[in-house]
């Protein structure tokens, strides 16, 4: 103990060393469009490439800095202007930075001791998003991607509705009823498994031809699962729905929540960004009437996986809940030293338990800044720094643009897939989710034949295998209600230029050709 137990002068030559690394494999050649997009091997080919097994002794300096590499190298390019797989794609080298501040920061933003900085950027960047969602006032928290925003959204709901939930859990609550479309997230489903209100009490209102959720349809679920019994609790409307990126009508499904007593939550954890656009912030009319809101900046505005907000409307205060101010009255390990909180805010008293070794009342600074206990995370990433650091870099009007181009590309990319012989649209796009089919010469002209649709079906995965083995590009594909299997086309990324959009159909047209 006499010496320090690490070398910091050759952990900093060989971090200087992976910096070369990172910028000329991670982000020079990543982001290059003449590279390929990903160097697939079968697992077991990789498992050995890689040497996975963990020794006894340590490696030498060349070693680790060729296994640093090879990460790069055997890995997925997401920043490729050819990628086009997920929701996110693209490389900011803003937000770049900002996560690798974040890394080295390596803290976390639920006390303002330990993370001063990164709580006051969370509290800046969370209000002006709240700002765009057209609310003055509100709370909110990052999480840990969207599904987990929107399961924050059902906790808080009940907790508004049934505070004595939290305690109590749910063994003398009515059975309640969630609401959602056939096309919202699957982490609706998740969300009501693990708070214990059950999968069979989400409902599922039918869309309309566009995947949209249809409001009198809500209305009836309601009127149905409260004739069984059921009391309403929640409905979750979606801001761009994940295939198809369809948007909810808002207004009108505000006006069915109102009517009901109902918590509405908007998972705009896709659409959500098209707020910074004035050309495209309608299609989110009426998001101003929600209680809570998901956002995903990680997803279209390229900050960065992950960065995902929970937006709360309510900005009521009351006194904490009784089991914060029980553990601070009786002796044990999560006594709570010093005077108790008087006031809280909803998300607060939801979640906040108070734990004596970081939410201390007598610290000598204002603790509303200890704003962990707003989650029911401990440990949690401070994913509003990139975000900050990218909105400073770039401006509003930036972020606008990103969205807005985006778009565009999406048009450019529609009037090629109507011209082209052998593509045809699923639907025409609402947003910037291009869902079509390509239908191989050998299949042209049988469009009536019985065994048409199923044939068409196998299309998409083989011509995917072909180009994941080829590492020209990637893009999704999926079934979707009676469609069979279809590319959904995703343009985020704005280093995609109208050259790579013709590649992309001259690519499915060369895979597909002799199918
Ligand atoms: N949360 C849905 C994201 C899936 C996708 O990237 O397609």
């Amino acid at each position: 103990l006499e010496c320090p137990g690490l070398d910091t002068a050759t952990g900093e030559e060989f971090l200087q060393e992976v910096f070369q690394i990172l910028l000329e494999e991670g982000v020079r050649k990543s982001t290059d469009v003449t590279q390929k997009v990903c160097d697939w091997k079968e697992p077991q080919e990789l498992r050995d490439l890689l040497d996975l097994e963990l020794r006894s002794d340590g490696e030498g300096r060349e070693r680790l800095l060729q296994r640093c590499r090879d990460v790069l190298r055997f890995s997925v390019r997401t920043g490729h202007p050819r990628f086009f797989n997920q929701l996110f794609s693209g490389l900011d080298h803003h937000a770049l930075a900002g996560r690798f501040l974040t890394e080295t920061l390596n803290t976390s933003p639920y006390t303002y001791e330990v993370a001063p900085v990164l709580v006051l950027m969370e509290e800046q960047v969370l209000a002006k998003l709240r700002e765009l969602v057209g609310w003055s006032s509100g709370d909110g928290i990052f999480a840990p991607g969207g599904s987990m925003s929107n399961m924050l959204a059902m906790n808080v709901a009940r907790f508004r509705r049934f505070p004595e939930s939290r305690s109590r859990g749910n063994w003398d609550l009515p059975r309640l009823g969630l609401f959602a479309s056939q096309e919202s997230h699957y982490s609706i489903l998740k969300g009501a498994a693990l708070l214990g209100i059950g999968t069979d009490n989400v409902h599922l209102v039918r869309t309309d031809e566009r995947g949209k959720m249809i409001p009198e349809e809500l209305e009836k679920e309601i009127q149905r699962v409260k004739a069984e019994g059921s009391e309403p609790l929640f409905v979750c409307a979606t801001s761009g729905t994940t295939v198809l990126g369809a948007f909810d009508p808002l207004d009108a499904i505000a006006d069915v929540c109102a009517r009901h007593g109902l918590w509405l939550h908007v998972d705009a954890a896709w659409g959500g960004s098209a707020l910074l656009s004035p050309q495209l912030r309608h299609l989110l009319a009426g998001i101003h009437r929600s209680d809570s809101v998901t956002w995903n900046p990680h997803k279209l505005l390229m900050v960065g996986l992950q960065c995902s907000a929970f937006l709360l409307h309510d900005s009521s205060v009351g006194a904490p809940h009784p089991e914060f101010m029980l553990l601070g009255c009786l002796p044990g390990p999560l006594i709570n030293f010093g005077a108790p909180c008087s006031s809280q805010g909803l998300l607060q008293r939801c979640h906040g338990v108070g734990a004596s070794y970081l939410f201390q009342r007598d610290k000598f600074y204002d603790v509303s800044l200890d704003t962990g206990d707003k989650s029911p995370q401990c440990g949690r990433r401070a994913d509003g720094l990139k975000l900050w650091i990218l909105w400073k870099a770039v401006g509003t009007r930036g972020l606008a643009q990103r969205v807005e181009r985006a778009f565009s590309a999406t048009r450019y990319l529609l009037e090629q897939v109507k011209r082209r012989e052998g593509f045809q649209l699923v639907m025409e796009p609402e947003f910037i989710n291009l869902c079509f089919w390509f239908i191989p010469p050998s299949l042209r002209g049988q469009e009536n034949s019985l065994e048409f649709w199923d044939k068409l079906g196998k299309v998409a995965p083989a011509i995917k295998e072909k180009m994941i083995r080829r590492g020209s590009m990637m893009v999704g594909y999926q079934p979707q209600g009676s469609h069979v299997n279809f590319f959904r086309q995703i343009i985020t990324n704005p280093a995609v230029t109208r050259q790579d959009l013709d590649f992309f159909l001259d690519e499915i047209q060369e895979l597909g050709w002799d199918l």
